[in-house]
């Protein structure tokens, strides 16, 4: 037996384990298919990185009440095909759902059967999208547990800035020259960019229980293109409505790459973001404010701004965060979401048009 199927021993799984491949591409956890014998389910095995997501037992005791709770809704509504609409955990002998083998976090969920994640997507999967985002964030409204910050300041723009910042005075790796005009760039929209934390402190903005990693890959979708459910819940936690609508769309709204090295490639796709803000607006206006559809074009800024500010200051630290496949990957990344930051400020009088259309 290899190292990965003796922790599956440490679950409750039915049948047996025929193999244990690769999933996904995630940048922070390390993701594997369980594969089993007959008809049973498969399931999705994770070591989680608890060097990011220091508190573990919070990190799934969140998960387990935000689960719990889609769960409830969908059963209340007569929903069917419940095992595919939401994550299922499975429990070890102790029912906990996770098991620490002495060094890493491990846990298991139910792999969602034919059910397909994508990089890319058009604008008819991007209104469902949005539709399911909206609804996501609706569902969890009326949560009653408190949900807890798995990483603390996770999208808190001050914050970030103030890494970036320490990154730049500490010039680690010795790389700052090569990027100090990038950084220059980011410094001239910081104070914009922080507006969100302002508004809040001044009581004009809230809080709200949001995915947090609304990245197009974490979405599955049925062989219909109808979305199934929302997937990697880790961050799932109390913040801007800002974070689910901004991310999708940096990922999804980007006609290149996330890491694209021809930055001729990157640009911002109008009719995604168009036809994700229809959706996302049909089931989130029921509990939005005023001042957050408002200021909508400006969470599309502030996620490639973001994401440009952390992947810069890990450059600068020397790669100390996110998984890269060469030296320069941080740089690459951080140039093509800059890239994709100009052209998101190129469209904002559009998309404030548009969102005053419907
Ligand atoms: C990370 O784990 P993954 O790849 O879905 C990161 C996100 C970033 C994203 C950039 C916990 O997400 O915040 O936006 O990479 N997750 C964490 O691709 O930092
Ligand atoms: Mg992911």
């Amino acid at each position: 037996m290899n190292n990965l199927e003796t922790i599956t021993t440490h679950f409750c799984l039915t049948g047996q384990v025929e193999s244990i491949q690769p999933l996904g591409n995630g940048l922070i956890n390390d993701t594997y298919r369980i594969t089993t014998t007959g008809d049973n389910p498969d399931y999705v095995l994770q070591r989680i990185n608890h060097h990011i997501f220091q508190n573990v037992e919070l990190l799934q005791s969140n998960i387990e009440a935000v689960t719990a709770h889609i769960r409830q809704k969908l059963t209340d509504a007569g929903e069917t095909d419940i095992e595919r609409k939401v994550l299922k955990f499975i429990p070890t002998p102790e029912g906990k759902t996770y098991w620490y083998d002495g060094e890493s976090y491990w846990r298991v969920s139910v792999f969602i059967p034919n059910a397909k994640t994508y990089e890319t997507v058009n604008p008819e999967f991007s209104y469902y999208a949005g539709k399911a985002f909206g609804n996501f964030q609706a569902m969890l409204a009326d949560i009653e547990t408190p949900l807890g910050e798995t990483i603390p300041d996770f999208h808190n723009m001050e914050f970030r800035l103030q890494q970036l910042r320490e990154a730049v005075a500490a010039n680690a790796s010795g790389r700052l020259s090569e990027v100090q005009d990038l950084v220059d760039e980011l410094e001239k929209r910081a104070q914009v960019m922080c507006q969100a934390e302002q508004l809040y402190r001044e009581g004009k903005l809230p809080k709200r229980i949001c995915h947090c990693d609304t990245k197009v890959n974490n979405m599955m979708f049925d062989e219909d293109g109808n979305v199934l459910c929302v997937i990697d819940l880790d961050t799932v936690m109390p913040s801007f409505i800002f974070s689910d609508f901004g991310d999708f769309l940096r990922t999804a709204a980007n006609t290149g790459d996330e890491d694209d090295k021809d930055l001729s490639r990157v640009g911002f796709n109008m009719d995604i973001f168009k036809a994700f803000t229809k959706g996302y607006l049909e089931s989130a206006k029921s509990f939005l404010l005023p001042i957050e559809i408002e200021l909508l074009p400006y969470a599309v800024a502030l996620f490639p701004y973001m994401q440009t500010v952390r992947f810069l200051a890990d450059y600068i630290n020397g790669d100390t965060y996110y998984k890269t496949q060469y030296p320069e990957h941080n740089k690459v990344r951080s140039y093509a979401q800059f890239t994709l930051l100009k052209s998101v400020e190129e469209h904002t009088k559009a998309m404030q048009d548009y969102i005053w259309s419907i």
